[in-house]
């Protein structure tokens, strides 16, 4: 989704490949003050253009943020906050219009002049104010630049049918995930090794068709107030807010992922009443190590036991 997003440089490097630009532009002429003239201005030019143009595109590439699908904009309020992001697209649209006046008011000086020291006290002049606007959004840059690597490996998502699965850390979320659809998600026997939402579909035939949908693996909650939720954890609660038809929440009653069965019913209970409009699916994993007298679905994602019975009532509510 976010994979064209030119590469943003520190403004070090901007500066740098700007001046190392200039290095190789020699003008021939056989005057020799024409010759040094106008290869002072070609200099100037050309740093003047690569400094400008590669705001511009800076600027001009960025997605419209408020114009983004909400899942996306939620999850960059969460990592960069919006408001600075839309902040620093500002200064460097600033610093782009602002090296571009420079350039246009003291172009014309140089153009007129005929002595080669004032020629080159101008360019001074013009390299000089130009660097310092640069160096005045150092800051900007860097926020764009760490913007940019987030939103690079954000998630491709469709606007299609979607499962979301959440639960407490190490309950077997990604095990489901695995069991379910293609995708390959890390397991692992500590909580939090779910870091980020990750994608993978489900394509069910149906006569000549196939039907195309969407499963999410967010990373563990725990049963605690939103102000309290940490980066992880509100990316979780992203996917549940903004892309979830179904959510299927998953219980661990074996406690072997380290919290208890009373702590993950009280998220669950808290969940299923701020999701209310999503349909909600309750399962007990694990049920190859313990198993518990209740209502919920029964599932092992060890020994695949109850995931045919789970894909049946996740598909009767997408159908
Ligand atoms: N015995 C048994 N172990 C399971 C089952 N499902 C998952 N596990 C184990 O539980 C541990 C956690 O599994 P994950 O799938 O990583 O759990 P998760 O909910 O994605 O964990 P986080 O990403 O940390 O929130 C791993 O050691 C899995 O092998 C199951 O049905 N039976
Ligand atoms: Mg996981």
């Amino acid at each position: 989704m976010f994979k064209k997003l030119p590469i943003v440089l520190t403004s070090e490097q901007l500066l740098d490949r700007a001046f190392k630009k200039t290095k190789k532009i020699q003008i021939i002429d056989r005057n020799a003050l024409y010759r040094k003239k106008k290869t002072i201005i070609a200099k100037t030019e050309s740093f003047s253009n690569f400094v400008v143009t590669t705001l511009e595109n800076y600027v001009k590439f960025f997605p419209s943020i408020d114009n983004l699908p909400m899942f996306y904009q939620d999850i960059i309020e969460i990592k960069i906050n919006k408001d600075k992001l839309k902040k620093s697209l500002g200064a460097v649209d600033w610093a782009k219009k602002t090296s571009q006046m420079i350039y246009t008011k003291q172009s014309k000086m140089l153009r007129k002049t005929q002595k080669i020291d004032i020629l080159k006290q101008k360019q001074k002049e013009i390299y000089g104010r130009i660097t310092s606007v640069v160096k005045q959004i150092k800051k900007e840059l860097d926020v764009l630049a760490d913007a940019q690597n987030i939103m690079r490996d954000l998630p491709v998502l469709y606007d299609i049918p979607t499962i979301v699965i959440a639960g407490y850390p190490n309950v077997g979320k990604s095990s489901l995930m695995r069991c379910l659809s293609k995708a390959k998600p890390k397991i692992a026997q500590y909580p939090f090794t779910t870091k980020e939402i990750h994608v993978g579909h489900i394509d069910i035939k149906e006569k000549h068709l196939t039907k195309r949908f969407q499963i999410v693996d967010t990373p563990g909650l725990l049963d605690r107030p939103f102000s309290k939720r940490n980066e992880i954890e509100l990316q979780a609660i992203a996917a549940l807010k903004n892309l979830a038809d179904v959510i299927v929440f998953i219980l661990d009653p074996s406690e072997t992922c380290g919290y208890t069965l009373s702590d993950q019913n009280n998220l669950c209970f808290q969940l299923k009443k701020m999701f209310n409009k999503s349909n909600f699916i309750i399962v007990e994993n694990k049920t190859d190590i313990n198993y518990v007298e209740s209502k919920n679905l029964k599932i092992s994602c060890e020994t695949k036991k109850g995931i045919k019975e789970l894909t049946d009532q996740i598909f009767s509510f997408l159908k």
